[in-house]
């Protein structure tokens, strides 16, 4: 049995649990629990506000965690990055009023900086020399500026969005985030072979989503062309068609190349193309 930490409510929650849908590990995602077992695996969920994650994870009171990249490197907790999950994606900037003139890092020389990250912007200042006042904010951290608490923010920005609607401009992007997924660094074998399953059927899901499965007709005697724009995971898979003189071929593509493909294919006499997604794809 392995514990997975997850955020209980928030940005993350609920692609957290199609993630774990996603690779065939069913949670009910109901948040009055605590605790929630899959139904199909021997794993089971625990709700968290994404600040105890690392925490939690690198204590042992779950072997395995999601939450932002951001959060462990606040956090500076001693776990394992295991593998990015390609969502929640964001990153923490530094922020000033619009009108303000910037001309470089030495801006926040002496000025006071509101944040929620203040590990993370420490790193930052020190490493370009900077002597900032950090002025600790959880919540609302956009406010400051215009609530004269600080003169700029350090703060989560995706859209940018929230910025413009409070005046503010992005002027140093510091830290680039997304979900990762962590794990304790002193897992039992048994443990181990567990995140190595999920760690294979999370390989699997994410080469089948870049993929498409294509079928379509070809003329025979177009085989061979059709051979070379479609090179497939071994080859393509080719069967007679009733009608003679024509065959039906088979193959996996590239998602960002099936365009491009098709429209050679269509070249070449192909007709009636089918372009399937693809579940799974186990090498
Ligand atoms: O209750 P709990 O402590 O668990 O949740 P939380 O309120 O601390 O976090 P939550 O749910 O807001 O975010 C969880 C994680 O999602 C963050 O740690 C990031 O890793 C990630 N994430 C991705 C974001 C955003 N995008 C995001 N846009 N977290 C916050 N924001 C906020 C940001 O703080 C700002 O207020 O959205 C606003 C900016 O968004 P734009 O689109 O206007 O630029
Ligand atoms: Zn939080």
């Amino acid at each position: 049995m392995i514990r997975i930490a997850i955020q209980t409510k928030g940005r993350l929650n609920e692609e957290s649990i199609k993630m774990l849908s996603s690779i065939d590990i069913d949670i009910d995602n109901n948040k009055r629990k605590f605790l929630s077992k899959a139904a199909n695996y021997p794993a089971e969920v625990l709700y968290l506000r994404d600040d105890d994650i690392p925490h939690v994870v690198e204590s042992g009171t779950a072997q395995l965690g999601i939450v932002g990249l951001n959060e462990v490197a606040e956090k500076g907790c001693n776990v394992e990055i295991v593998c990015k999950l390609g969502f929640g994606g964001c990153r923490i900037s530094l922020a000033i009023p619009k009108g303000d003139e910037y001309t470089g890092v030495e801006y926040f020389n002496g000025k006071r900086i509101a944040t929620s990250y203040p590990a993370i912007l420490q790193k930052f200042l020190n490493e370009n020399n900077i002597d900032a006042r950090i002025e600790v904010i959880t919540g609302s951290v956009e406010i400051a500026p215009a609530a004269e608490i600080a003169d700029a923010i350090f703060d989560i920005v995706s859209s940018g969005g929230t910025l413009v609607s409070n005046g503010l401009k992005e002027v140093e992007r510091v830290f680039e985030s997304e979900a990762v997924l962590i794990a304790n660094k002193d897992l039992a074998a048994q443990e181990k072979e567990i995140l190595d399953e999920i760690l294979f059927r999370i390989e699997s899901e994410k080469i089948s989503q870049r993929k498409k499965y294509i079928l379509m007709n070809i003329p025979s005697e177009n085989l061979q062309k059709a051979l070379q724009i479609l090179p497939a995971m071994r080859s393509p898979t080719v069967l007679p068609l009733a009608a003679e003189g024509w065959c039906s071929l088979h193959s996996v593509v590239g998602a960002d190349e099936l365009w491009d493909k098709v429209k050679q294919l269509k070249a070449i006499g192909a007709e009636g193309i089918l372009v399937l997604s693809l579940d799974k794809i186990i090498l």
